[in-house]
């Protein structure tokens, strides 16, 4: 296949997730984009119909590709555990309920962990960055984080479930990570950077 240059311009950010809005802007911006999120634009949220995070994140930015006219950026991602078969996965927003409470959703995890009577406390963050073209061209990125499970919660940075998160080699979770730190290591700059040398001029 063909890859297509994504020139620096106008970049519509298929998410309503404000964590992830400000964490994209923050790969992007430096680069010459300018990133106009799906809330920003008042957009519909497409259901994620998928059973994948490449299937849901091409759903999400077709989606915006269309109704917007312009170049869509989506992401989807999650925290996927070991002993619990890979759950909450692309489960991940749905395990925080309506509206979102994370607090919840990281002490379901840690439930469901008691329930199996798990040991191993491995997980890892996946993430798949798609950018749709309003032509339906389309290119899909995806970058993984592993490390362990803690509790309780530590950190205010970040979001989701960055606060019992930490990945390999670290001591402190995203949740007490500075946003560089982050930027660094995680599954979504991992896809980033995947994305950035194969799209970008
Ligand atoms: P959009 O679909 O509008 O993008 P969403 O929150 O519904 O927003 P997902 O379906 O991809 O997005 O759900 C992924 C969830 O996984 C998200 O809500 C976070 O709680 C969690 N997650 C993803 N990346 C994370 C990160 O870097 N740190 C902590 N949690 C993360």
């Amino acid at each position: 296949m063909t890859h297509r240059t994504l020139l620096p311009g106008r970049l519509v950010a298929a998410t309503h997730n404000r964590g992830k809005i400000s964490e994209l802007k923050d790969l992007f911006a430096p680069l010459g984009f300018e990133v106009v999120s799906a809330l920003d634009l008042d957009l519909e949220e497409p259901e994620e119909t998928e059973g994948s995070f490449v299937g849901n994140a091409l759903l999400k930015a077709r989606a915006a590709a269309k109704s917007t006219g312009a170049p869509a950026l989506s992401d989807d991602s999650g925290l996927s555990v070991a002993a619990l078969g890979g759950l909450p996965g692309i489960y991940s927003a749905r395990w925080a309920g309506e509206p979102r409470d994370f607090g919840a959703a990281m002490a379901k995890v840690e439930r469901e962990l008691e329930d199996v009577g798990a040991t191993d406390r491995s997980a890892k963050f996946v993430c798949a960055l798609a950018v749709v073209w309003p032509d339906g061209h389309e290119e899909v990125f995806e970058g993984e984080v592993h490390g362990t499970l803690v509790w309780p919660p530590r950190g205010d940075k970040g979001f989701g479930y960055d606060p019992v998160f930490v990945a390999e080699g670290e001591t402190i979770t995203f949740g007490e990570m500075d946003p560089e730190r982050k930027h660094a290591m995680s599954h979504r700059a991992r896809a980033f950077d995947k994305l950035k040398s194969t799209l970008l001029p």
